[in-house]
């Protein structure tokens, strides 16, 4: 039997959001009493969690004054002591408040605009304060429900000019930081901008300091409009962008649903988890998920426990795929290369496109050709079944 216990270098984190969820849904109130962020730490060091991530409102009430977010802090900084628990990531909320009930960063108001970026940095002191190193950029509320309201090239420029402001800052405060930008389709907003990890990836290149600035890409989010998740992983890792990473769960066309890690869609959890592992990835592995509204907290120490084991029994399948001599003989035959090709390949020259041209091809025998893609994925279906 395998051993899934969590450990400080899987990089299992939680948001204080996600395990402090109340379970307030737009039809009903909280199921479950709020946890102060020094207790919510506690449950993780319970569960076996290595990091909390935080808005700044997660930890310090918008209202709260100086002499309230010191007792705060304090409180929480014991608590992260005590567990051992650390603070990777930190982010802004820029949502909740109706200051930003027409955006933040790509608001009409530039009182807001200023407000917005005049919080973000406060908010980057305080994750910086607590050893944060990554800092999301999720901007719910950067959107529209009527495309009369607002111009989206106005609104792009407005993003890149909030970005192209913050990273000087984090500059100028010499702070060891990246940013690390989440697209979500929709919800809050009906539509909101870059909705997707290949948007943030396009837009990010035209940014002041791209080099400082990667991606968040969620699970949820790429499912909900419908696309492959891993891909556009993959996309931001070949990109070197893949700095952070929110994983959960969903059924596509719903609303967000925030489910346990794996809950939905196993085998796109499972190529995930075997990307992310065969690549290398070593950033966190944030659950940016919440336990269902039926859960008290033993069930929400359930959701968080269930989330890092559903992880580590994937990468155990993903190890067990890799090594399984009847799916590697597979894939090596159906990725086999006779060398013929090979001076066509590379480099373009002009000699190359000569002979390239002049090249017959067989394409009735090579398009008649099976590739056992079926007895490949049956076999996969196996692995994960658990029966082989
Ligand atoms: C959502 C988002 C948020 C962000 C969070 C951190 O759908 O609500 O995923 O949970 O990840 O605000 O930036
Ligand atoms: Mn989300
Ligand atoms: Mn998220």
């Amino acid at each position: 039997m395998s051993d899934y216990t969590p450990k400080p270098e899987h990089k299992f984190t939680f948001g204080l959001w996600t395990v402090g969820n109340i379970g307030r849904d737009p039809f009903g109130g909280p199921v479950r009493d709020p946890k102060s962020p020094a207790d919510l730490v506690r449950l993780l060091g319970e569960v076996g969690a290595y990091g909390v991530n935080f808005h700044d409102n997660d930890l310090i009430p918008i209202d709260a004054t100086p002499a309230e977010a010191d007792a705060i802090k304090k409180e929480f900084r014991k608590a992260l002591d005590e567990t051992g628990i650390v603070v990777p990531m930190a982010t802004t909320n820029l949502f909740g408040d109706p200051i930003f009930k027409d955006g933040a960063f790509t608001s009409n108001d530039p009182k807001v605009r200023a407000y917005a970026l005049q919080k973000t940095m406060n908010a980057i002191d305080l994750g910086v304060e607590f050893g944060a190193k990554i800092y999301v950029f999720w901007g719910g509320r950067e959107g529209t429900e009527t495309d009369s309201s607002k111009n989206p090239i106005d609104a792009i420029k407005r993003n890149r000019d909030a970005m192209n402001f913050l990273c000087e800052y984090v500059r100028d405060q010499k702070y060891d930081l990246k940013f690390a930008l989440e697209a979500k389709p929709n919800e809050p907003r009906s539509d909101i901008f870059n909705p997707t990890t290949g948007h943030m990836l396009a837009f990010i290149e035209t940014l002041d300091y791209p080099e400082m600035v990667g991606v968040n890409p969620e699970v949820a989010h790429e499912h909900m409009a419908g696309i492959n998740f891993m891909h556009g992983v993959a996309q931001a890792w070949d990109a070197g962008k893949l700095f952070h990473i929110d994983l959960n769960d969903q059924y596509p066309g719903r609303y967000d649903q925030d489910f346990r890690f794996g809950a939905r869609d196993i085998k796109a959890a499972f190529y995930l988890v075997k990307f992310l592992e065969d690549v290398g990835y070593d950033g966190s592995r944030h659950f940016d998920a919440h336990a269902y509204r039926t859960e008290d907290y033993e069930g929400v120490k359930d959701f968080a426990r269930g989330c890092m084991r559903t992880y580590l029994v994937l990468k155990e399948k993903a190890a067990r795929f890799n090594a399984d001599s009847e799916i590697q003989s597979l894939l090596k035959e159906i990725n086999a290369d006779d060398g013929s090709m090979s001076g066509y390949f590379g480099k373009y020259t002009p000699e190359k496109a000569k002979s390239l041209k002049a090249h017959a091809f067989d394409r009735p025998a090579i398009g008649a050709r099976g590739l056992q893609y079926e007895r490949l994925d049956q076999l996969t279906v196996e692995l994960l079944l658990g029966v082989r």
